[in-house]
């Protein structure tokens, strides 16, 4: 990893991501791109549309890229109002990523999520190889994208490496458009007005993961010896696995006139269809994958970042 393009730079992860490999010593470029205008970054940043492989790959000669961290998705949510677009972005930037991949010996990073399980995956402790029968087109486009990373490194070789990731909370940049949404928008409802009404019902649980230890896997995964990343299609990764109650009243124990409402809409079937705690050994063998962060203190950082976003004085 020297010379480094992050795609979906704007977003949830990339937006922390590239802040971090910026801090990280020995590496030469990071190269942040989105499709939209650039957010504040002091790397350099281009516009790329992932379905233009033409701009990739400009960018990708420009700068000498060796490495790249493919995060440019539509998520599960907005994959279902626009199902064509979800499969253009998600499927076509990825085939154009591994394409480019094979022209310029270039090692990959794709996340994959718990979207690719389904209504008859085993819901607790979901092992690594088991029924994958996603429910939404998003999870469709990851688990074919799955499939599409292993036959890239079975016929050419190519390097990338991926992770199932749950849901990720997180203080910097909101996510846009997933089902696992309610675990941030729960705590900037909690600072901002004291409240949240929640589009899941009270007892829905889903794995989650601070953002600091998602960005930590991302770039573990990419570290280690490649005869420790056996797993070609992506593997499973957990940290926490909190109902919505949970959630709340883990915050209610810091803003004790904090209320959770519950109003839960089509995105409680999207929920519903994926598991509960996911079993990650795989990944805590082969590569020592090991979360830093509970319920207690993500609630804990979450609350005095977002604190001091909305400058209140708790
Ligand atoms: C979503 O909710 O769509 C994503 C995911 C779990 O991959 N956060």
């Amino acid at each position: 990893m020297k010379n480094i393009l992050v795609t979906g730079a704007n977003g949830q992860i990339g937006s922390e991501l590239v802040d971090k490999l910026e801090t990280m010593s020995g590496l030469e470029n990071i190269v942040a791109s989105d499709v939209n205008p650039p957010a504040k970054f002091s790397a350099a940043f281009e516009n790329v549309d992932v379905t233009n492989k033409e701009q990739l790959q400009k960018t990708i000669e420009k700068y000498g890229i060796d490495t790249i961290f493919h995060l440019a998705s539509i998520l599960s949510v907005k994959g279902e109002e626009n199902s064509d677009q979800a499969w253009n972005i998600n499927m076509n930037g990825l085939k154009n990523v591994l394409d480019l991949a094979r022209e310029f010996n270039i090692k990959i990073f794709w996340p994959s999520s718990i979207a690719v399980f389904g209504p008859n995956t085993p819901k607790n402790n979901t092992p690594q190889d088991t029924i994958l029968d996603p429910y939404t087109m998003y999870g469709i486009t990851k688990l074919s994208g799955e499939f599409l990373c292993h036959y890239y490194f079975i016929k050419f070789g190519i390097d990338v490496r991926s992770v199932r990731y749950p849901g990720i909370i997180s203080n910097k940049t909101k996510p846009g458009g997933g089902t696992t949404d309610y675990a941030v928008d729960i705590f900037y409802g909690a600072v901002s007005k004291n409240e949240y009404t929640c589009f899941v019902g009270p007892k829905t649980r889903l794995p989650m993961m601070y953002m600091p230890d998602a960005i930590r896997a991302a770039i573990e995964i990419m570290k280690v010896d490649e005869s420790k990343v056996p797993i070609h299609t992506s593997y499973n990764l957990a940290a926490i696995s909190p109902s919505v109650e949970e959630i709340a009243f883990e915050i209610q124990k810091k803003i004790p006139d904090f209320n959770c409402y519950y109003d839960p809409d089509f995105r409680q079937r999207i929920a519903d269809s994926w598991p509960q705690v996911i079993d990650d050994s795989r990944a805590r063998t082969d590569w020592n994958w090991k979360h830093d962060y509970d319920l207690p203190s993500i609630v804990d950082d979450m609350l005095e970042k977002l604190a001091q976003k909305y400058h209140r004085i708790r």
